[in-house]
């Protein structure tokens, strides 16, 4: 397998990190503790739970279904809201991404005004498969997409924007992110989905539907890695999943500068370890060599 040298800093999209692999949204992002713990279980960086601009409990359970080989869940975007500063303000200084969301460019700047001290930079959600009027329905919209990043671009932090793979175009996506400001794009949220409990004659998640995550995805996530760099030059953090050393370089071979891990966190923190000590291991060739390398 091809391996990677570490430098001292890896920095993407105007984000230092401390290596190319970072914690996914929504997996153990709910407190400061721990994300800190992600930190210091090897990770290159964190992203928070998505926060928005009120508190919301989400949608009534069951809210995730484990499957064979992927997870579908529908949280239905649970947070506290502005409360959540309390959490990273202690974090300062670290590789620590808020990822947030709103209804419009207006919540989206209020959102990240909260967090223009502590975070290193932001991640906006406009890709939850299942999110009323926030999310995807942004996201499959260059024109929102443009107006929401829009907003936030001005605050000068990165801005990182998290795409769906739910439109008949990452592509177009991307590009009006990219023309908005951003700093880097991720690839993918999950995918809309749904199970039918055969027994109960009704679908398994209490909301119906939900988004499809865990290594089911990761051929469609290397698809959208891949159109995102035909269509754009910022850096692709690529995300869907990932779960092996081999795994992080395809999705740099497809033109990812990082990756973000969210659902095989759930079978231990320790995948950072695991993951880094097999990438980072031997002589290693630079990133810059492997990303996009399959393009040419
Ligand atoms: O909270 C959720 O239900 C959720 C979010 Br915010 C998201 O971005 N993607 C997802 O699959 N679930």
């Amino acid at each position: 397998m091809i391996t990677l040298n570490l430098k001292d800093s890896v920095s993407v999209g105007g984000i230092d990190l401390k290596n190319h692999l970072i914690l996914a949204a929504g997996v153990l992002g709910t407190t400061g503790a721990s994300l800190n713990r992600v930190l210091e279980s090897g990770a290159g960086g964190v992203v928070t739970k998505s926060i928005g601009p009120y508190p919301k409990e989400g949608h009534k359970g069951p809210c995730v279904q484990v499957l064979d080989g992927a997870v579908i869940n529908a949280m239905g975007l649970p947070n506290p809201s502005r409360d959540f500063t309390e959490e990273i303000a202690p974090l300062k200084g670290k590789p620590v991404i808020a990822s947030i969301f709103g209804a419009n460019p207006e919540e989206f700047a209020e959102v990240a005004s909260w967090f223009m001290d502590s975070a290193a930079g932001f991640e906006l959600n406009v890709s939850c498969p299942h999110a009323e009027g926030y999310g995807a329905q942004i996201g499959s919209d260059p024109d929102l997409v443009y107006e929401c990043t829009r907003a936030v671009s001005k605050t000068g932090k990165p801005v990182w924007v998290k795409l769906t793979p739910n439109v008949t175009s990452i592509a177009d996506c991307g590009a009006a992110a990219e023309r908005a400001g951003a700093s880097a794009l991720v690839a993918i949220n999950t995918v809309r989905a749904m199970r039918i409990s055969t027994d109960l004659r009704k679908p398994m998640l209490g909301n119906g539907s939900g988004g499809l995550s865990g290594d089911a995805i990761f051929p469609i996530a290397v698809k959208c890695v891949w159109d995102l760099y035909e269509a754009c030059d910022i850096p692709i953090v690529g995300c869907g999943g990932v779960s092996s050393a081999d795994n992080v370089i395809e999705m740099m071979m497809a033109g990812a500068s990082a990756v973000e891990i969210g659902s095989a966190v759930l079978n231990g923190v320790d995948i950072f370890e695991k993951i880094s000590g097999e990438l980072y291991s031997g002589d290693g060739v630079s990133a810059e060599e492997i990303v996009g390398c399959a393009h040419e």
